[in-house]
């Protein structure tokens, strides 16, 4: 673990449920099978039904980076590895287009990114289902969430429920502006918006942390006490 935050980020001793405000209130439907729609420029559009059988666990710890600034520090997710789901599961059943080097990746509550297939071949790249040791809660992304640690957190998807594999980005619309996605994203070089320095996206994001944590963390609230326990209604 790096002794010292890439720049710009501050720590937090907690690890808050967060996104954009218009997702506080939308949780998964499903929360109990890692399944995954596999589409887009594929020979066979496929639904794993398991996301993890035949593959081999992996645990990780890493730090976690959101773009307004906040980092929580060693995180110890339990998983598989993207490259391997790709390798093993993908490529022979899907068959995706050589040229597909996109991935949009999209959660159940309607939030999605774009990654280059490349970055998400990286070896800390995971699909995970554990967080220090439990079960991923829902307010984490049960029942499966992606974790790219070298990425700000809005490429991390919750609830992952669809990858479409593309040869390019123009199906892609970011839920934010343009300017506040980057098709990277890496924590390293500071590349939080596109066309904007990331040292100004700083100022601009840090003043609405607060807020947003409360707000969220207020929707979890009162989603786990209604009746059906904040389990997937559906399930
Ligand atoms: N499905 C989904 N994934 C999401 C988000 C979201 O709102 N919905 N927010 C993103 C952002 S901006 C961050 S910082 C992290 C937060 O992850 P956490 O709620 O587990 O802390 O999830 C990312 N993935
Ligand atoms: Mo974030």
């Amino acid at each position: 673990m790096p002794s010292h935050l890439p720049p710009g980020q501050h720590e937090r001793a907690d690890f808050p449920r967060f996104g954009l405000t218009p997702f506080k209130d939308r949780f998964p439907q499903q929360t109990t099978r890692r399944e995954l729609l596999v589409t887009g420029d594929v020979t066979h559009e496929v639904q794993v039904a398991d996301v993890f059988e035949g593959l081999p666990r992996v645990e990780q710890t890493s730090d976690f980076h959101c773009v307004t600034t906040w980092s929580r520090r060693g995180l110890r997710w339990g998983g598989v590895r993207f490259a391997d789901f790709h390798a093993e599961v993908v490529v022979p059943r899907a068959a995706p287009a050589d040229a597909a080097r996109f991935v949009i990746l999209r959660g159940q509550d309607g939030a999605r990114t774009c990654m280059l297939l490349d970055d998400l071949l990286a070896p800390d790249v995971l699909l995970v289902d554990t967080l220090d040791g439990e079960p991923l809660p829902v307010a984490h992304g049960a029942p499966l969430r992606l974790v790219a640690p070298a990425h700000y957190g809005y490429k991390s998807v919750k609830a992952l429920c669809r990858l479409e594999y593309r040869h390019d980005e123009r199906s892609f619309r970011p839920n934010v502006f343009r300017f506040m996605d980057h098709l990277r994203a890496r924590v390293m070089f500071e590349e939080r918006g596109r066309g904007v320095p990331g040292v100004l996206l700083r100022y601009l994001y840090r003043p609405l942390i607060a807020s947003t944590v409360a707000q969220f963390a207020e929707s979890m609230r009162a989603h786990a006490s209604r009746p059906t326990g904040g389990r997937g209604a559906a399930d």
